[in-house]
């Protein structure tokens, strides 16, 4: 089957729109996960009211995984993390989350342009009930986005996929390892943007998912087909063993901007995933994602489908 035809938008679309919660003027960029039988979303928001500025994550639960509540306040509350550098990062928001044993890591990369450098780093934050919310370190230098943690060890070692580089600058994924999701080295680079049209300048990672086949990696991508950005979303599948190996990657993109929602925001024509769901009882696979960086939608398909897409590289 076509790529482009196997994920199909949520008729409620968009599932979580800023138009519903006063004080907000975008939510977006979700990162899923489950938690005690729901569906979690840990939400990208801003609010550019100039006196009280601010780009941070919210909670959002959901016993359905589309009727969404949204947390009354920041997840991460800045006034309990020490070091006054991190406390002065600019906002938290494009987190990619990954359970690992009992304690679910999020990495959101921070701006340095509140303490005076410039580009994105990552920091890594961790918890196990999303009331305690713990700063672990920053684990990267600048010009870092995108940090996707692998759920576990493989061969003994933790692994990570990032997308260095910020703006007009060309992006691609790189992988690396570490003993303790601290201290990380080892980079190689695992794939260039401009495979495809889609991904002419940028291609960048979401946390890797374990399937039979190997490890499920969905990816955004962008391309300048007009003077301006259009974001896509692909997928990639790497070895089990040896997760520097690519299995095989979609040709095509899974979703571009169609519906108005996508089309026009504070960003135009974006639909950026931060992560994904699998139910591989029913072969389903749900990603989130942020729409035109405004609201947050859905598309869910057949899981078998968007690997077999990536194994064929349709
Ligand atoms: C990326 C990040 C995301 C955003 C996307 C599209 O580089 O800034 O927050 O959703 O661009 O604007």
């Amino acid at each position: 089957m076509e790529p482009r035809k196997i994920l199909t938008r949520h008729e409620n679309n968009p599932l979580i729109d800023p138009a519903d919660y006063p004080g907000i003027i975008s939510a977006f960029n979700p990162s899923p996960f489950e938690l005690n039988g729901k569906i979690c979303l840990l939400v990208s928001t801003t609010n550019t009211n100039k006196e009280n500025n601010f780009r941070e994550t919210f909670l959002a639960e959901s016993t359905d995984g589309i009727h969404f509540t949204l947390s009354g306040t920041p997840l991460v509350d800045r006034s309990s993390i020490k070091d006054p550098v991190v406390k002065a990062l600019g906002g938290i928001i494009d987190n990619r989350i990954t359970k690992i044993d009992d304690f679910y890591y999020f990495v959101s990369p921070q701006g340095t342009w509140e303490v005076g450098h410039q580009g994105c780093v990552s920091v890594l934050y961790k918890t196990r009930d999303f009331i305690d919310i713990e700063f672990v370190e920053v684990i990267s230098l600048p010009w870092q986005r995108g940090c996707s943690l692998f759920p576990g060890k493989i061969n003994g070692k933790y692994y990570r996929l990032d997308r260095p580089g910020e703006g007009a600058m060309k992006s691609g994924i790189w992988i690396s390892s570490s003993p303790d999701l601290i201290h990380w080295g080892c980079h190689r680079p695992l794939l260039s943007p401009g495979y495809a049209i889609w991904n002419g300048l940028k291609i960048g990672p979401t946390p890797p998912i374990e399937v039979d086949e190997g490890w499920l990696v969905i990816t955004h991508g962008m391309d300048i087909p007009d003077n301006s950005m259009h974001y896509y979303i692909g997928a990639l599948l790497l070895d089990k063993e040896n997760p520097q190996h690519i299995l095989g990657k979609t040709n095509s993109y899974l979703l571009a901007a169609e519906k108005d929602y996508e089309m026009f925001g504070h960003v135009n024509h974006v639909v950026f995933p931060t992560g994904a769901i699998i139910k591989a009882e029913s072969d389903e696979i749900l990603i989130y994602y942020g729409a035109a960086d405004t609201r947050v939608c859905l598309a869910s398909g057949s899981l078998s489908r968007v690997i077999e897409a990536c194994k064929k590289e349709l």
